[in-house]
């Protein structure tokens, strides 16, 4: 395909956009290793830092993507001073903290949990399920008695977290909703991986939106809205207003952009221009997505200013500032 023509696909062509000269597309095979840059981590915000720094214990000594990803987000889910991962989240409108994760695997394998309570690593259930069970997502109740049955506990401690449980009960004297994931409210972690045989593997677990209606589940837990991997090409994750994620099925457009031979930057911007034109609700609301492909390439996009993520290889352990379409203060 031309680039002219490509660009026009992309809604890009007389747009003046600054982007990179398009690679050729590779001939998809299963495992490539890639040329030089894996392995290589890469996951959403500040808190990145710590969990790639789980994930690379892993990586480093020649593991398995899988098992990095797995490893890396946990260590966010342990932090309860987290307000957006983990027990330490913020609860839904009736003071339940509920949990939503997945993880996918470079042949196409998942597993997600959904509205799941009083457990403290979701991303452990969420890979139970992918092994254990024909199944790919188990939600709520049956998700935590399935998650008891198989070796997980609840934890022994107070869910919602002291601070929360008072931060939630101000909340609670206007109770004031807004189904928002603005600047001052997210944080979800998703985290993408190429390990050192070129496998590639992802992760996301959240708590979601604050104070969000009882039984809502946004992107995060729904492969190829908060979440996808296809091993021939690569895989994306995303972060802030989930509706727009699922409305989109963000996470699986942006590999089929990289699969048509967008680099992950592009393949992010375009889909975050997309939903700029499908949904003008999202005015106000952060949206960003993270991409990798199989060579170890990496970008990110994102509606507003903000959005960084954390990136570590053998040579590099940084923040990222994403690039963005709108600045706050122009909303
Ligand atoms: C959700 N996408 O539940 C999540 C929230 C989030 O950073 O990403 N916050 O919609």
């Amino acid at each position: 395909m031309s680039r002219r023509r490509f660009l026009k696909n992309l809604g890009l062509a007389g747009a003046g956009l600054a982007i990179n000269p398009l690679k050729s597309n590779e001939q998809p095979s299963n495992l490539t290793p890639s040329i030089k840059n894996n392995p290589l981590v890469i996951s959403t915000w500040i808190h990145g830092m710590e969990a790639n720094k789980g994930a690379w214990k892993i990586l480093s000594q020649g593991g398995d993507a899988l098992d990095a990803v797995q490893k890396g987000v946990a260590v966010t889910e342990n932090d309860l001073t987290n307000r957006s991962v983990g027990l330490g989240g913020r609860p839904d409108r009736d003071g339940r903290v509920t949990l939503d994760a997945c993880i996918m695997n470079h042949d196409s394998r998942c597993g997600s949990v959904a509205f799941l309570e009083d457990i403290q690593h979701p991303i452990d259930v969420a890979r139970a399920v992918m092994e254990k069970t024909p199944h790919v997502m188990l939600v709520g109740e049956g998700a935590q008695q399935w998650a008891l049955e198989n070796g997980f506990s609840k934890v022994d401690y107070q869910v919602p977290i002291p601070q929360v449980q008072k931060d939630y009960e101000e909340w609670l004297v206007q109770s004031e909703y807004k189904t928002g994931v603005n600047v001052e409210n997210h944080d979800t972690i998703g985290m993408l991986a190429l390990d050192a045989s070129g496998r590639l593997a992802g992760a996301c677990t959240t708590s979601g939106m604050a104070y969000k209606i009882r039984g809502r589940v946004g992107d995060s837990p729904i492969i190829g809205a908060g979440l996808f991997i296809d091993g021939d090409v690569g895989g994306a994750t995303a972060t802030g207003l989930g509706e727009a994620m699922i409305r989109t099925a963000g996470s699986a457009a942006v590999v089929e952009s990289m699969r048509r031979g967008a680099s992950p930057e592009e393949a992010c911007f375009d889909i975050v221009q997309r939903i700029l034109k499908k949904h003008p609700g999202v005015d106000g609301m952060q949206v960003g997505f993270l991409a990798i492909n199989k060579r170890g390439e990496s970008g990110g996009y994102s509606i507003y200013n903000g959005f960084n993520y954390a990136l570590r290889n053998k040579d590099q352990n940084k923040m990222v500032d994403a690039k963005h379409f709108k600045t706050w203060n122009e909303k």
